[in-house]
């Protein structure tokens, strides 16, 4: 299996980076972030559709377990995630930020329209940990709730999960061809997901022959909309469900799921896996190239008579001097990219949120108007400002997951185009100071790592998104006949001010977060250049404090050197394996 190439692959590597940051003259630091980033690294596979076509069972058939509720009417309404642990723990996550745990028996109160009526208990989503070895290595699985029923907010609920995918199972059935709807949504999803995998589940309905057609059909409706060739995948989630509980090979072949998961495993390995093995084995080596040039300075300066080495750190300090120049000029860079995205993206995004948010909004409270006229003015207020707070929270709570998304990617890239920017500059550095002593350097160019420790990604489920109650002005005291007038008018007053409010806070939210982010990344890189010029001048030093301190000693720290050559020369051999094996 492909994925256990990855595995292994992953676990050669971690190794790699322990007896690296043992050596001498690496840095640790860079290089626990490289094996935090491999240990994160998630793949979220977002299984989408129309209601009923099977997605919460497939995730079922992939786990070999039924830990999800399924049924025969629009079943899920919140989105579930799975990701691997060694026991089973199931975790709710309110809108409001509340947490709480539940026990296996209890999850359909939550996330089904049964259990959970349009969401009335607010839930956000759904964490689930589960020891299946289908989720080790970072898949996790993600079921949304289905689209194109009547209710509208299982629709809302899954687009939300769009942005997040790194590739999306999308499920058709062979008992409802390809509909107007499904292709919609699938234009949707395109626009999010670079890979998309089609399934045509239920072949279990039919013979084989009508199975050929209906995917024939589908096929040819589904490449129309996607502009190139498709392949779909006839699937029977409940036989390979069946067939994984029973132990029987014989239904599990015929729920054609193997001949999926092994694609699927192909596809996670090289896609996502092996870019991340390579980028991180690059780093690696970039990281052994710094630590080389310091131990080849170190080893010149040792060998070096003083006056020639005190004229040529007179030269390196004035480098020195026009890199720090440099520095202060990506404080000023940077400070720019993030006012950018305050006011070309976030602040753009929210005018147009509000917007929408107020037309749809009214047009519901006109709609519901018109439905109360037999209750008191009392109520009427009361209903509809309810109302007004009710659907400001759920349109704020998808769209902060989207925009969220949206503005961390900004974010990184911009972070990314300063990276190779700032590397240069570290890079022309130890070009110059290895030209200048003379020894030898070779310059490894890696794709910047963005690094978890940043922290950018605001988690939506520690920032509770509680609704600003704001005071109604609405006066109670005039006669009905006049009340009922105004009523309507006021309660609209009353949604443009709680928008107000709200849109204030979150973008609010929003800029500190960007700016506090902006603050730590800037810490994160000018730490590099210093320790790149540090890295430098010690090396030398050392060096050269071994002068006076006699033959014997200078014999012992040559030795020591050439011991930590050796065993660089050792692990790069591993690290260009690593890449090698990753790329073959
Ligand atoms: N015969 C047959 N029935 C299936 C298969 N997969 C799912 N079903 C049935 O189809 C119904 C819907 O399955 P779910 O997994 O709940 O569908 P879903 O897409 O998650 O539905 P929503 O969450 O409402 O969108 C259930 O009654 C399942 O038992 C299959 O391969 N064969
Ligand atoms: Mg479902």
């Amino acid at each position: 299996m492909v994925l256990d190439k990855y595995s292994y692959l992953k676990d050669e590597l971690l190794k790699t980076i322990d007896s690296m940051s043992a050596i001498e003259g690496v840095t640790g630091s860079p290089c626990e972030e490289l094996k935090e980033k491999i240990q994160n690294n998630v793949f979220n596979l977002v299984v989408l559709g129309q209601f009923k076509r099977g997605k919460t069972s497939l995730i079922n058939a992939l786990l070999g377990a039924e830990i999800l509720p399924t049924a025969v009417v629009p079943l899920t309404s919140i989105a579930t995630i799975l990701k691997y642990g060694e026991t089973l723990n199931i975790k709710v996550y309110f809108i409001d930020g509340k947490m709480i745990e539940i026990q296996p028996e209890t999850l359909s109160q939550y996330v089904t329209e049964k259990g959970n009526p349009r969401n009335e208990k607010n839930v956000q989503e759904v964490m689930i940990t589960y020891p299946s070895t289908y989720l080790k290595d970072g898949v996790r699985l993600i079921d949304t709730p289905g689209v194109g029923s009547i209710y509208q907010h299982n629709t809302d609920v899954a687009y939300q999960y769009l942005p997040k995918s790194d590739a999306a199972l999308f499920l058709l059935s062979v008992d409802q061809p390809v509909g107007q709807a499904e292709l919609d949504f699938l234009k949707d999803v395109k626009e999010y997901s670079h890979r998309i995998f089609f399934l045509q589940n239920k072949a279990d309905y039919v013979g084989t022959e009508d199975l050929n057609e209906s995917i024939s059909f589908s096929k040819r409706i589904i490449e129309e909309c996607m502009g190139r060739e498709v392949k779909i995948f006839p699937l029977s989630a409940k036989l390979a469900l069946d067939g994984k509980l029973s132990g029987s090979k014989e239904l599990l072949e015929k729920s054609f799921l193997p001949e999926f998961e092994k694609l699927l495993n192909t596809f996670l390995m090289q896609e996502k896996g092996g870019v991340l093995l390579l980028s991180v084995t690059n780093n690696l080596l970039r990281l052994l190239s710094y630590a080389r040039l310091g131990l080849e300075l170190e080893m010149k300066s040792l060998l070096t008579p003083l006056e020639e080495l005190e004229e040529k750190l007179k030269i390196f300090e004035k480098k020195k001097k026009e890199v720090l120049v440099e520095k202060d000029d990506f404080y000023l860079l940077l400070d720019g990219e993030t006012k950018k995205i305050v006011n070309n993206v976030l602040e753009e995004d929210l005018k147009a949120f509000r917007q929408d948010m107020i037309l749809k909004v009214s047009e519901d409270l006109e709609s519901s108007y018109g439905g109360h006229s037999s209750m008191s003015m009392k109520e009427i207020r009361e209903h509809l400002e309810e109302q007004v707070i009710t659907e400001v929270k759920q349109a704020f709570a998808s769209w902060r997951g989207i925009e969220d998304e949206k503005l961390a990617k900004t974010f990184e890239a911009a972070c990314k185009r300063f990276i190779i920017r700032i590397d240069d500059t570290v890079d022309s550095l130890l070009k110059f100071s290895a030209e200048l002593f003379t020894v030898p350097f070779d310059i490894v160019k890696a794709e910047a790592i963005w690094t978890t420790k940043s922290g950018f990604y605001y988690r939506f489920k520690e920032q509770p998104v509680g609704i600003e109650i704001v005071a109604s002005s609405l006066t109670l005291l005039l006669p009905k006949f006049i009340g009922e007038k105004i009523i309507l008018k006021k309660v609209k007053e009353y949604l443009n001010r709680v928008i107000d409010v709200h849109t204030a806070r979150v973008g609010y939210d929003f800029e500190e977060r960007l700016n506090k982010s902006k603050l730590d990344f800037r810490w994160e890189m000018f730490q590099r250049i210093e320790a790149t010029i540090e890295g430098i001048s010690k090396a030398i030093e050392k060096g050269m404090s071994m002068k006076d301190k006699g033959e014997q000693a200078f014999e012992e720290r040559k030795a020591v050197l050439l011991e930590t050559e050796k065993r660089m020369n050792e692990i790069k051999d591993k690290l260009i394996r690593v890449q090698q094996q990753v790329s073959s």
